[in-house]
């Protein structure tokens, strides 16, 4: 089935968005003080439970009525009829006429999903079992490195959506993890994240998973070759190769052509995109790391989490509810960027791979037909885990110039359990939605016998909005329902916005003028360069300065 590519209504012309802008006028001086002060019930009314994930979304600035007129607006966006096209496989990528299948990656097998005819459900299990095999092979260690050794050292070399993921997801998983093996991942050109991955490692004992969608990205060719340099050098054969290296990827002639042995390649499909390969063979080192079992939990967490999306009432659905409070404070409150703030320690490459997911498939400026937007996208996402960033950034979230709506996240019970840890990290994570709810009055701190010169500086204004997820514990099937969560949402602001979520256009440009600039810096290349003004004067002196220090 292929999508087309139809004008739509501009989003600003919706009911619903003319509905939500009259809204805001209303709302927008309303302190949520007052909002729980008129409405004792509203933590009961506004949370959500699914894939065990509980959502309490009662310190944002909405009431029902907002709550009503945003799920009209989703309504109007035709948000059903997409989530719809998504599942059943419709070319919904359209400026790259792809469909848009991560939710296949996590369907049970008994699933039947269509793409050109052909049931994608049967191979993506296939490659899971392949996978399943080879992981319990290394874990074992019944396969042998060229010398006889068991593989000590597992390191992945990719770079954005192949590199991304995993890193997050080992992680945040790295509690069932085997620690008898040392997991290492390699995504910069820059030679120094080679080297330091590198460091103290036997090439004997290390195993290189190159994961690579197209298997011709420079910085990960680049690293790859690196890595096989080290390897031979280190082992002295190329025969060495076939027992050191496994591939991830679509293109096998590419694979086969560095000198990996198809029979060491795990595929995946041009309907995976990058940033949502999570869960595709491209999760290969997370399943190394916590075993076969243990991913296909991850796996039923995201698809739990799939299903919830794809059925439930958008108002009691938790990724159209949090898409959509994206889009109500982006649009209407104006706010530039969101706060992803996990209260775990494993989570904390998570604002990092949220990053990638967010910007790269909502920072666009053209509607999917190709016109112009008049309204913002994407927020910008940011964030580390607490408390560590209640002694640094936080002071401008309470009291800064900008709003700054916060996801909070959290767990009841710890991996790591140690005296009074996790209550006293549970209490900071509570303490900051209240505070930056409730705040503190300027009476409220006369109260407490301050000077009257130090009153402005230690009032809170509260009114800050967050949002808080709570899980019992993190497990791999609760990391695949948060990733799923946030994956859905993202999808929700993108029909809402308009926009292919699935594209990466604005990537490319700086990628071709860097393969123009590699020649220009090599040594012993003179010519004059034919930049601008700027970009000729810093290669000039690079070349000069790089001369000087030979
Ligand atoms: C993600 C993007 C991008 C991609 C990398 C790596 O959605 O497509 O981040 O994952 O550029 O690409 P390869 O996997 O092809 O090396």
């Amino acid at each position: 089935m292929t999508a087309t590519i139809t004008e739509q209504t501009s989003l600003t012309q919706l009911p619903a968005w003319k509905k939500l802008s009259a809204h805001y006028e209303s709302i927008k001086q309303t302190h949520l003080r007052q909002l729980f002060a008129a409405d004792p019930d509203r933590a009961g009314r506004f949370s959500l439970e699914a894939a065990g994930l509980f959502l309490d979304y009662s310190k944002q600035i909405v009431t029902d009525e907002t709550i009503a007129l945003l799920v009209a607006l989703a309504g109007e966006s035709g948000l059903r009829d997409r989530i719809e096209a998504m599942f059943v496989g419709e070319r919904i990528n359209l400026t790259e006429g792809r469909p848009v299948l991560h939710v296949a990656l996590r369907a049970p097998a008994d699933a039947e999903i269509m793409v050109d005819g052909v049931n994608v459900v049967p191979l993506v299990h296939e490659v899971l079992q392949r996978m399943s095999i080879f992981a319990e092979q290394i874990r074992s260690g019944s396969w042998l490195g060229f010398t006889g050794s068991r593989i000590r050292t597992v390191i992945n070399i990719g770079i954005g959506g192949s590199d991304l993921g995993p890193v997050m997801a080992f992680e945040a998983l790295r509690h069932y993890a085997l620690r008898d093996i040392d997991f290492r991942f390699v995504s910069n050109v820059d030679g120094t994240d080679f080297a330091e991955a590198v460091q103290g490692c036997d090439p004997a004992e290390t195993l290189f998973i190159v994961s690579s969608k197209t298997f011709t990205t420079l910085e990960t060719m680049t690293n790859a070759r690196s890595a096989r340099a080290w390897l031979v050098a280190g082992l002295g054969s190329e025969a060495a190769v076939a027992r050191h290296f496994v591939a991830v990827s679509t293109n096998a002639a590419e694979v086969t052509q560095f000198g990996i042995d198809i029979a060491n390649m795990f595929g995946f499909w041009d309907w995976v995109g990058g940033r949502y390969s999570l869960d595709s063979a491209i999760g290969l080192s997370t399943m190394l790391a916590i075993g076969p079992d243990n991913f296909r939990a991850l796996l039923a967490g995201f698809h739990a989490m799939d299903q919830h999306f794809r059925t439930a009432p958008f108002e009691k659905n938790m990724p159209v509810i949090m898409g959509l409070l994206s889009v109500w404070y982006a649009n209407f409150f104006d706010a530039q960027t969101v706060a992803v703030l996990p209260y775990d320690q494993y989570l904390k490459r998570f604002p990092a791979y949220l990053q990638q997911l967010t910007m790269e498939s909502n920072g666009k400026q053209v509607t999917v037909a190709g016109t112009p937007v008049d309204y913002q996208t994407s927020q910008i996402y940011w964030g580390e885990p607490g408390t560590n960033g209640q002694h640094s950034f936080y002071q401008l979230i309470h009291q800064g110039t900008r709003l700054i709506p916060c996801d909070f996240i959290g767990f009841c019970r710890s991996l790591n359990p140690s005296g009074v840890h996790h209550d006293v990290l549970t209490a900071n994570l509570f303490a900051q939605g209240e505070a930056l709810a409730f705040g503190k009055t300027a009476a409220e701190v006369r109260q407490e016998g301050t000077a009257e010169w130090l009153v402005p500086h230690r009032t809170f204004p509260g009114n800050r909005p967050s949002s808080t997820i709570l899980a019992d514990q993190l497990t791999p099937e609760i990391l695949g329902a948060l990733v799923a969560l946030y994956e859905q949402s993202v999808f929700t602001q993108g029909v809402i916005w308009q926009l292919d979520s699935f594209d990466q256009w604005g990537v490319e440009l700086g990628k071709v003028l860097a393969q123009r600039i590699v020649p220009e810096l090599a040594a012993g290349n003179s010519a004059e360069p034919k930049h601008d003004g700027s970009t000729n004067a810093l290669i000039r002196r690079y070349r000069d300065r790089k001369r000087e220090g030979v």
